[in-house]
Parts: C-alpha cells; sequence; structure tokens
C-alpha cells in the first residue's frame, strides 16, 4: 500500500503549498494563487525552450513541414534559427521574439492577472512595473525570466529566477517595497529547464524540488527537504577572470587547487548559467561564486533577481551566502539592478571564504 499511495497520493507543487500556508491562519490562499501563476509561467517557458531545442537538434523530426506546422515562429530564440529551418520571412508579421523577451511577457501578464502583485521588477526591463491599482495584490515579485539565455543554443540548462516580497503598504506602494534585504523575502525560487524541468522553492521552511511530469502538466514533490552538505568537493567560478581577481579569492581558489592540508583538491564545476550551477551546488554541495574584480567591481550577478533568492535558498538549506563584506541578504539594495559579488553554497566552505576576507580586512 505504501508504494501505491506513493503513486497515487500526487504531492503536487499547488498541494504542498497549500499544506504549508495552512501553517499560517491569516493566510487567505492569495500565495498559493500567486505561486500558481508563476508556476503557469514556467510551464509556458519550459514548453518554448523545449521547442526551440527540438530546433536545434532536429533530429528527432520527420522534416521541415513538421516544424513549420508545429510551432509558431515567435517562439525561436534567434532570428538565425528561425533561418536555419528555413522559416525566415514566413512570420505573417508576427515580430521575432528573442525567447527571453516572450518569456518576460508571459511571467508580466501572468503575475499582474493573478491580482495578487502590486510591484515588479524583471532583468528585462530597466523600469519597475507598478501594478494597476484595480488589480494590485499585496506580492511584489522580483525575477529574471530566462537566466543564462545566451546558453540556450547549446542545449545547456537556463531558468527562471524569482524572489517575493511582502508590500510594506498597499496604499501607498514604491520602489522601497523592492528595495528591501533579502532576508526580508517570503519566498524564493528557480525552474531550471533542463531534462527534467524542476521547480526549487522556499517559502521560508526549508527548501522543496518538484519535477515537471508532462504527461499531468503538473510539477510533482520529488526532492523534499534538501539540505546542502556541510562541505563540498567543488568549487564554482570563472577562472578566466583570475587575473582581475582580488587577494581573498584568489587565495581560496589557490587554496582549493593547492591544498597545503594534504587533503584532496576540489573539482572545479563551471556551467556558466546560474541556474545550472547553483542547482548542482544546492544537491551536491560545494561553493559557486561570482567575485568582484578589477573590471567589475560589483562582480556581475543581479542583487534582486539572482544573489537574494539563491541567497535565500541556500540559508533554508542549511548553507550560507556571502558578499564578500556582508551576509548577503542584509544587503540593503538602493537600486533595482544593481550588482554584487556572491560566495554561495556549503557552510563551512563559506566560512572560509569569510575568513580570508576578514583576515584581509585587518591587514587593511
Ligand atoms: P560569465 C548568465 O549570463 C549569467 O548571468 C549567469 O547565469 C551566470 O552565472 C553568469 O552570467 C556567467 O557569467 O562571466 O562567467 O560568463
Amino acid at each position: 500500500h505504501a508504494a501505491d499511495a506513493h503513486r497515487t497520493d500526487l504531492m503536487t507543487i499547488t498541494r504542498h503549498v497549500l499544506n504549508e500556508q495552512s501553517k499560517h491562519p491569516e493566510s487567505k490562499g492569495d500565495f498559493t494563487i500567486l505561486l500558481s501563476h508563476i508556476v503557469l509561467g514556467c510551464k509556458f517557458v519550459c514548453s518554448a525552450v523545449n521547442k526551440v531545442l527540438l530546433f536545434l537538434f532536429p533530429s528527432t523530426i520527420a522534416s521541415p513541414i513538421a516544424i513549420s506546422t508545429s510551432i509558431p515562429p515567435c517562439l525561436f530564440s534567434q532570428a538565425g534559427l528561425a533561418k536555419l529551418i528555413g522559416l525566415a520571412g514566413e512570420t505573417n508579421g508576427e515580430e521575432q521574439k528573442k525567447l527571453d523577451v516572450l518569456s518576460n511577457q508571459v511571467f508580466v501578464k501572468a503575475l499582474i492577472s493573478s491580482g495578487r502583485t502590486c510591484v515588479l521588477v524583471s532583468e528585462e526591463d530597466e523600469e519597475a512595473t507598478f501594478v494597476d491599482p484595480s488589480l494590485r495584490g499585496k506580492y511584489c515579485v522580483v525575477f529574471d525570466p530566462l537566466d543564462g539565455s545566451s546558453n540556450i543554443d547549446c542545449g545547456v540548462s537556463i531558468g527562471t529566477i524569482f524572489g517575493i516580497y511582502m508590500v510594506k503598504d498597499k496604499d501607498n506602494v514604491s520602489l522601497d517595497d523592492v528595495l528591501q534585504p533579502g532576508k526580508h523575502m517570503v519566498a524564493a525560487g528557480y525552474c531550471m529547464y533542463g531534462s527534467p524541468c524542476t521547480l526549487v522553492l522556499s517559502t521560508g521552511n526549508g527548501v522543496n524540488g518538484f519535477t515537471l511530469d508532462p504527461s499531468l502538466g503538473e510539477f510533482i514533490l520529488t526532492h523534499p527537504d534538501i539540505k546542502i552538505p556541510k562541505r563540498g568537493k567543488l568549487y564554482s567560478v570563472n577562472e578566466g577572470n583570475a587575473k582581475n581577481w582580488d587577494t581573498p579569492t584568489a587565495k581560496f581558489v589557490e587554496k582549493c587547487k593547492f591544498p597545503k592540508d594534504g587533503s584532496s583538491p576540489k573539482s572545479l564545476r563551471y556551467i556558466g548559467s546560474m541556474v545550472a550551477d547553483v542547482h548542482r551546488t544546492l544537491l551536491y554541495g560545494g561553493i559557486f561564486l561570482y567575485p568582484a574584480d578589477k573590471q567589475s567591481p560589483n562582480g556581475k550577478l543581479r542583487v534582486l533577481y539572482e544573489v537574494f533568492p539563491m541567497s535565500f535558498l541556500m540559508e533554508q538549506a542549511g548553507g550560507q551566502a556571502f558578499t564578500g563584506e556582508q551576509r548577503a541578504l542584509d544587503l540593503v539594495p538602493t537600486k533595482i539592478h544593481q550588482r554584487s559579488p556572491v560566495f554561495l553554497g556549503s557552510y563551512d566552505d563559506v566560512e572560509e571564504i569569510k575568513a580570508l576576507y576578514a583576515a584581509e580586512e585587518k591587514k587593511a
């Protein structure tokens, strides 16, 4: 019966969140409704990315005719792709949208139509979106609709990253509602468009992973209560920036490669798509670094919709996240697209680089 229960007692993401929300008697289901709209956006993007990948690796398709009839041209990620499969010019006036632009439009519309949001910040939009008062709710969502999208043409996993704040005063909404420290987030997560499509979410009570079952069109709980190993054997950084690193980062990476305590060197794993690198770090342990360097004094990654959500998840999974100066979630952003260095992952690994920055601080 136990095996049967496992197969028939489907723990969908909606049911899981409803269970979590039932622990908050005051909640009226608004968060569950918001989340269902985020999940809808993820399902759409997952489908669109897979269709584009189908074109990139057409070995599974009978003929170009199958391509031209099966997918609306607007889903192509690159105009070149449309040319590649001979559909350029057959777009009946529909502009060739890049997949990240299309994904952004889907998420913005889904979030607004949920009636549960009041401010949106997207990596794709220069300015924040203030939802019309008639559709306004109490949540503020910051997101990168398709992080790492430059990797799509080679089939590397990319993803959506999101963080959710509660508005401070629903009748007086302002940019301050999204310029809150990451520790004020009520939830954060990412959806990785790989094989399979995986959504990882925390609402402040630990981290859970859900896998999209295409036959059901549902995200099913497959990774309950994820905990990151206390220490890992992997480090993840773009070594191509090594000549520009500061001393603590350089010393840390040197230690990973040439440990002085006789332990084995750590292995380098770097995909260059944050969702993929962070997902591997969360499950296997280790440390992901995007440090500042002489060229980029604030690093490359964006605070609101890359650093904060991933730091939130790491802390909820028993790891930690550091900016080189402070706990990442304590940072108070002043601009919606500002950047920050970040070191996140296994608790003990991040402790090591914190010690190196503290030692450098003392010397200064
Ligand atoms: P680099 C992708 O463009 C991205 O924003 C993140 O997903 C990824 O972690 C980072 O940039 C990779 O940057 O400089 O190593 O190519």
